[in-house]
């Protein structure tokens, strides 16, 4: 972090960073008012580079009592931070799977963005692509393993390859695609699993999420819970004998196999068969899978598709904002188990260990019907001004090429605040910078005010963070 000119305190102390200055502002709140009130805080980011803090801090100047001012200073600083580390860093997914398992649809799909081509042919050459982009500021990088699972000729320098093209900044998730529609697992799925164990390691499993492609080919719920259970079971058991070839000890084979979530997508449809919104599953599934700054990273680049609740009871009836008029909450009811209630919690705590073995479980998050390709408002390269853009109902326009030859438009993503999502934050944000989001108060009003004027890429993920506030 930032170690120029050090802040003093007008009692003596020193903070060298960010994190010191907020550690000294929390055990010395008369020490933190005192500065606050005489904006020096602002000055000192402003001189550090860090603009996110300075507006963040000059913004909280309209909360008339300086008590609550501190809190939020001390409370969403530090989340402040881990955002804008979160941005500055690079989101990487790596893709392994067969050609034409639905890896690029859907890694497209799940980040709003045409990052990968779609196609059906079959690799004539077996080399690691890197996909670079930039999703809202965020660098993105997909690395895709286009013959590894193809029984293709390949050789140690291809895993190098990989390893060169994700490990230079770090790897976020892995995606091991494969699809429903097979039951047996290919040879070769299980020889780029091995190759991918012996390049990367066991931690590679850490990351892993098996994404279950096809889910629409199964048009009876049953039918294809009953696939989705058996293939999730085989694929879990030559996971484990692939660890063990790999190295691992038969327990740790088994503790990382039984760890691994599997979950089941379909690329045609907004739910799977058994009436499950997957886009959600998958988005909470991965970020559950990623290092803190990762999920930080995900939540950077999706934060304009993700909306909140209100905090109105999330089944009963529509919350305020988009998802009471979709209408399908009760939909949702019949065909699948209601979510579990949970408390909202008044002060966020550690989570309780995670169960190894995932459950079955509702998304926490709602999703909006399955986009179609990015719609193209209009490719005006003439010089006549494109005619004004509206957004369709329940969208909002989220990208603007330069001299707008055309609007993307992206399905938003509803997150039940109440759910899972606002935890697995929680809790990364917690890890990350040790940052205790707490008090339901008033200030939380004023945090969201405040992120309304200004600091507009940030203002959902901090949602996210606070969104049981509201
Ligand atoms: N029915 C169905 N088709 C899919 C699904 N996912 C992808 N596809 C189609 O399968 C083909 C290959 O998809 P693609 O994403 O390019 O696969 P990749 O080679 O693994 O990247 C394309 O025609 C997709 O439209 C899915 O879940 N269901
Ligand atoms: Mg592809």
């Amino acid at each position: 972090m930032v170690e120029r000119n050090p802040f003093r305190f007008h009692n003596g102390r020193v903070a060298r960073t960010i994190d010191e200055l907020i550690a000294c502002c929390r055990e010395d709140k008369a020490a933190a008012a005192h500065h606050l009130a005489r904006d020096d805080f602002e000055l000192w980011f402003t001189y550090m580079g860090y603009d996110y803090l300075a507006e963040w801090t000059a913004a909280i100047r309209e909360e008339p009592d300086m008590r609550i001012r501190v809190e939020l200073f001390t409370s969403l600083s530090p989340v402040l931070v881990f955002l804008q580390k979160s941005r500055e860093r690079r989101l990487s997914f790596l893709l392994v799977g067969r050609t034409g398992v639905g890896k690029s649809s859907t890694i497209n799909y799940f980040l709003g963005a045409e990052i990968a081509p779609v196609g059906d042919h079959v690799p004539v050459t077996a080399s690691v692509v890197s996909y670079d982009t930039e999703i809202y500021g965020v660098p993105v990088r997909v690395t895709d393993t286009p013959g590894l699972c193809d029984g293709a000729k390949k050789n140690g320098e291809y895993l190098l390859d990989t390893r060169a093209a994700v490990e230079e900044k770090g790897l976020d998730c892995c995606w091991f695609v494969s699809t429903l529609v097979e039951n047996r697992v290919r040879v070769d799925e299980i020889e780029a699993l091995h190759d991918l164990t012996v390049a990367f390691g066991l931690k590679i499993w850490d990351q892993m999420v098996v994404v279950l492609t096809h889910a629409d080919m199964f048009q009876a719920a049953d039918a294809y819970i009953d696939r989705l259970e058996k293939r999730s079971r085989v694929l879990r058991e030559r996971i484990g004998t692939t660890l063990v070839e790999c190295g691992a000890s038969a327990d740790e084979a088994h503790r990382i196999a039984a760890g691994v979530p599997f979950v089941g997508v379909t690329n045609e449809h907004e739910r799977t068969p058994s009436g499950e919104r997957w886009l959600g599953e998958l988005f909470q599934t991965t970020l559950e899978r990623m290092p803190p700054l990762g999920a930080g990273s995900l939540l950077m680049a999706t934060a304009e598709r993700l909306s909140f609740t209100d905090g109105a009871a999330p089944a009963a009836k529509g919350n305020g904002r988009g998802s009471g008029k979709k209408k399908d909450n009760g939909k949702a009811k019949s065909k699948a188990p209601p979510a579990p209630s949970r408390p909202v919690p008044a002060v966020w705590s550690p989570p309780a260990p995670r169960a190894v073995q995932a459950a079955p479980r509702s998304s926490a998050l709602e999703v909006r019907p399955k986009p179609k390709p990015p719609v193209l408002v209009g490719e005006i390269v003439n010089s006549a001004p494109p005619a004004p853009h509206k957004p369709r109902e329940g969208f909002h326009e989220v990208h603007t090429v330069k001299a707008q030859p055309a609007v993307t438009v992206h399905q938003q993503i509803y997150i039940d605040n109440r759910g899972r999502f606002d935890k697995t934050v929680n809790q990364h944000i917690h890890q990350a910078v040790g940052a205790d989001v707490r008090e339901p108060s008033k200030s939380v009003l004023a945090i969201a005010r405040v992120l309304d004027k200004g600091v507009k890429l940030m203002k959902g993920a901090v949602k996210a963070v606070v969104g049981w506030f509201f």
